[in-house]
């Protein structure tokens, strides 16, 4: 069997699961939000990692029933989240060009938040730098109409394609996650460092709320705290963790 061909299974008998990893505010300190991370849990080859089959549920057309899933799954956590006293959290939910193709995603996520009773302010959308680059007309319409409707829209490993902040401005997108490949050299690499520097210093003049991602140390945290950078991601505070897990998470004193 090949991988392609068990993505079907793994969709009916609920091989796919959800972990979140939390955004931290470098302000407060407080975990502001967290982001939600697909993962295929193989029942022999164990747990798979998106980037080996996000790109097949891609090609196959499956992103579209999987994605709908994961906005389910994650509604459904958020309010186990909240049914515990955890409340205030922003939702990122990432999403495949397909998806901001989909004529019928505003309904499909308007629907879920009715089931689950949320406001379309808890959710935000994590679209890569790459997708916005070959976004249609209609992506660009349909990220407008989200918008008016509440959600925010951010974009995820900025730095890694051609896209310009000057080129973003024209679209309705809140937040910057810098690339972690930039936030690994902080400290090692001048040259990361000035890049880290410049982007946060524009995007900040520009508007944008800026998230690091890939934070692994407590020199990369001053560095960017130094530069008002908003928001951090990263092993430093926490892998993904189960839904369950997020309602234990304590950020970590330093
Ligand atoms: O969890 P991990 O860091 O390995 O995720 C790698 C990448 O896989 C993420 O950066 C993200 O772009 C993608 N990814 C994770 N979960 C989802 C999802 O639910 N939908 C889509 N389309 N991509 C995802
Ligand atoms: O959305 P995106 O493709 O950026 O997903 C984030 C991925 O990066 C996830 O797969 C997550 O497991 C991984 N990740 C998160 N924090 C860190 C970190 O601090 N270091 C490294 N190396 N990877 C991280
Ligand atoms: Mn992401
Ligand atoms: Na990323």
């Amino acid at each position: 069997l090949t991988l392609e061909s068990e993505l079907h299974r793994a969709l009916q008998q609920q091989e796919f699961c959800l972990q979140y990893q939390p955004k931290i505010c470098l302000r407060t300190g407080k975990m502001t939000g967290v982001e939600a991370l697909l993962r295929w849990q193989h029942p022999e080859k164990g747990m798979i990692a998106p980037d080996k089959f996000v790109p097949l549920l891609e090609e196959s057309g499956l992103i579209l029933p999987v994605g709908q899933w994961v906005i389910e799954q994650a509604l459904k956590d958020y309010r186990f989240w909240q049914s515990h006293g955890l409340f205030n959290l922003n939702l990122a939910i990432n999403l495949s060009p397909a998806q901001l193709k989909d004529l019928k995603f505003i309904e499909t996520l308007q629907s879920a938040l009715a089931k689950y009773k949320l406001p379309m302010q808890c959710v935000e959308l994590e679209i890569t730098e790459h997708t916005m680059m070959i976004h249609g007309e209609n992506s660009f319409l349909l990220m407008e109409q989200l918008r008016q409707l509440g959600t925010h829209f951010s974009i995820d490993d900025f730095g890694t394609g051609y896209s310009s902040l000057a080129y973003l401005k024209k679209l309705p997108v809140e937040t910057i996650k810098i690339d972690r490949s930039f936030i690994r050299d902080i400290g090692v690499e001048v040259e990361d460092e000035i890049i880290v520097k410049t982007v946060i210093a524009m995007a900040k003049s520009l508007g944008y709320q800026v998230v690091a991602e890939g934070v692994e140390n407590l020199k990369q945290v001053d560095f960017l705290r130094a530069l008002d950078c908003d928001v951090a991601q990263g092993f430093l505070f926490s892998r993904p963790l189960s839904a369950l897990d997020i309602l234990q998470y304590q950020v970590q004193p330093e």
